[in-house]
Parts: structure tokens; sequence; C-alpha cells
């Protein structure tokens, strides 16, 4: 179907095209390609530019480092209207890349891609990329669990993809902050103040990627220095999603070694998830795992073992009741982090705000978890909110208005699918 939406999103992502991969927006803000926008990026294409799609990630795993990390940020072009540009990061082989990674969604993608296109178009994209999907997944399993715990480490921030959620706080005001990189920011030109992280924040985000550069980011030494820590729970839910996804892709180009070897990261996720439990709190908790304490804030990540395991609304009912009573403190679903809260800001980034790309992974999640009633009224706000406020990079929950970037692409490629 056709209406004034879609065609205004289809706009927006042809804007922002550049050709093999997409930015996240025109405006300045980012001017590089970044992992996961790419991936979610790629499920807009899909509904209109099947080719295009497959482009947006086999560009993302050009850059796939020799260790099997794909980076966060890919540097393409000119990154000067942003920091930390490739000359500050000053990573990877040809120098143009971020040092760390972000959440590993390409293999739900690309499973996505073979759904929408079948076997006859996606077969020789699979057969290219599903042994470096799986040499990225063996890589969180090496180098960021080390001790085989079966949940995989983040070691900034950012590798979360939720940069500033309150869930980091603790674990973050023990990073020392060094110099004070207020001046040298380049976002708050784009956009608010207010709505972005904070200047204690930032110091501490930067001085985490002078401290990898030093150890010229060596997978084998950033586990035992980093000064930051978190097995995360939204971040391994999107991996064991992933697991599952890539061990479909695997099966479809015969690689039974590599469907054994990705059986035993899901069967150790899987355990290693449930024991996050928490029945006390009635919620999945990340843990620091400098200190081995738990993370007792509910950002949104806790919910998304949701999109990882369709049985995990019928062990965890309490799950879904919290999310109920979230969305009943709110005008517009989902807030990313507990309302009601102290640290909870509707308007500040991921301490808050409604980003459409985790709907998507929550309408996913309730649908295959027996609550397709819950996946509706998600999805009917979803596309009411950029109906109201436009392409937005992210949106206040209690009010519906559209902050952050603007015309951005992920939110373009969610309005797309979910209207399809
Ligand atoms: C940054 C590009 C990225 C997203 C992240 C989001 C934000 C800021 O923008 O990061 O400087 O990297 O938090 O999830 O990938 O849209």
């Amino acid at each position: 179907m056709t209406t004034d939406l879609t065609e205004a999103a289809i706009a927006i992502l042809r804007a922002n095209d550049r050709g093999d991969h997409t930015v996240p927006t025109s405006s300045g803000l980012y001017p590089a390609q970044w992992n996961w926008d790419s991936c979610l990026v790629a499920l807009g294409f899909a509904e209109f530019d099947p080719d295009r799609a497959w482009t947006e990630i086999e560009t993302l795993f050009d850059g796939q480092w020799p260790d099997g990390m794909v980076p966060h940020i890919l540097f393409h072009g000119d990154d000067s209207s942003y920091f930390p540009n490739a000359a500050i990061w000053q990573a990877g082989p040809g120098q143009r890349s971020s040092g760390i990674t972000q959440p590993p969604v390409a293999a739900t993608i690309i499973r996505h891609l073979f759904e929408r296109f079948g076997v006859q178009r996606s077969r020789p994209h699979i057969r290219l990329l599903a042994p470096k999907l799986l040499a990225w997944h063996r890589w969180f399993y090496t180098a960021r669990d080390p001790d085989g715990t079966g949940l995989v480490a983040i070691l900034h921030p950012w590798e979360s993809g939720m940069d500033n959620s309150p869930v980091w706080d603790a674990a973050l005001a023990a990073v020392e902050p060094g110099p004070s990189v207020a001046h040298l920011r380049r976002d708050t030109a784009f956009a608010d103040a207010a709505v972005r992280p904070t200047a204690a924040e930032y110091d501490r985000y930067i001085n985490l990627v002078l401290a990898f550069r030093a150890e010229g980011y060596r997978a084998d030494r950033l586990y035992g220095m980093a000064p930051f820590r978190v097995a995360d729970v939204g971040f391994n839910a999107m991996l064991q999603r992933a697991n599952r996804d890539l061990r479909f892709l695997l099966d479809m180009i015969d690689d039974t070694a590599g469907v054994a070897e990705v059986d035993r990261m899901i069967s150790n996720t899987r355990a290693a998830l449930e024991a996050r439990w928490d029945q006390a709190e009635g919620f999945y908790l990340s843990v620091d795992t400098r200190t081995g304490q738990a993370i007792r804030q509910p950002g949104i990540g806790g919910l998304l073992p949701l999109y990882a395991d369709p049985m995990t609304a019928s062990r965890h009912p309490a799950l879904i009741t919290r999310l109920e009573r979230w969305l009943d403190q709110v005008e517009i679903a989902v807030p990313s982090f507990e309302p009601g809260r102290p640290e909870f800001e509707p308007r500040r980034y991921w301490r808050g705000p409604i980003w459409l790309v985790v709907n998507w992974m929550l309408i996913d999640g309730l649908k295959r978890n027996g609550r397709p009633d819950l996946a509706r009224r998600i999805r009917r706000d979803s596309l009411a909110v950029v109906a109201r406020s436009g392409f937005r990079e992210y949106f206040d929950p209690t009010t519906g208005e559209g902050l952050g970037g603007t015309d951005f692409s992920w939110t373009a490629a969610m309005v797309l699918l979910l209207a399809g």
C-alpha cells in the first residue's frame, strides 16, 4: 500500500543513500555508516529495492576486521562533522573504522531478507555472508566471553547502541572522565544538548576510546583492561536471536560444522540469559562483570528476551505485566526506560524516549510470544508518532514530540516495514 508516509520514508532513504551504504541522517550529525543502523535500514530497502538491501549489508561486512569483529562505525567519506571521527579512533586495518562493535542484528536481518525474497535470489548472498556472520559471532564468544559464561560483555556504552541508558550509570561512573571534551563535541551543533548525553558521559566515552586506542584495540587485551564491562541482557538477547537466525542460514547452505558450533552458542546463552531472571524484581537484570553486581535499572533491553525467545512470556508472565505497566504510564509506546523512576527522562536520548527500532523488536517478539494485541498497539503508536512528528531520531513517550536528528534512516525503514 502506498501512502504519503511510505512515500516520504522512501524519499528519506534515497536522500541518505551514499551509493553502497546509508548514513543515519543527512544533517551532518552522523556522517558515516553505523553497524546496526545499516542492518535495520536494509529492512526498509527490502520493501522497495531488494538489491540495495543486500548491498547495504555487504558493504558493512567489507569492513569486517581480520579477527572477525564488525566495527560499530565505518567511515567512508568526509567525517569532519563528527566527533570522534576516524582521525581520533585510528582503528582497524584501513584506519577507517571505530574500534568497538554494536548489537549484532545482521543475521536476523539477513534471514528476513531471505524470507522476503526467497531461496533463488538470496542463496548467493547467504553463501557470501554466512561465513562472515559466523566469524563475528565466534569473535563475540572468544573476545567478549573468554571465561565461557554464555553472556558476552560490552566494553563501551556505545557498543550497546543505547548510549546513555541509566543501565550504564554506575559502571560508567567508575570510569575516569579524563580531560573535558565539551569543546570538541559536534553532536550538540545538530541537536539540542538537553536531549543528548551529558558532558560527564561524553568525557568518559572518549576516555574509554583513548584507553582502547593505547592498546591497539587488541581483542586479547581489551577484555581484561576495560574500565567498563557489562554483560547486558538486551545485547545478549539480540545476539541470541541472531544466533538462532544464523543457525537457520548455515543450515540452508549445508554448513553442518557451523550449525553445531552455533548450537553450542545457543544453548550456553539460553541458560545464561535465563539465569539473569530475577524473580523478586520480576525483570531480567544485566550484570557489571568487573564487580559482579547485578544492575537493578529497568531499561528496555531487559524486555528483549521476548525478541530472543518465543517462550519468554509463558515462562515469565510478570515481564508482560511490567511492560503493560510501563505503557499505562505514557501516552505512546514504548519508553526506553521505566517511567516513574527518578532516572526516567522522557526527552533525553536512551533515558526514556521511544526508538522505533526497539519497538520493532518488541512487536516481532510479542507476536511470537502470543501477544499480537500488544504488538498491534505498539505498531499503531509507532506509525502514529511519525505521522504526527516526522521521521525524527526518537520521540518523547509522554507527548509524542519528535527529538534529536531529522529525516532519520532507521525511522524511515521501520515505517516501511511496519506499514507494509
Ligand atoms: C553516536 C547512529 C547512532 C546509533 C546509536 C545511537 C547514536 C551516537 O546514533 O549513537 O555518536 O554513535 O545511540 O544507537 O547507532 O544512529
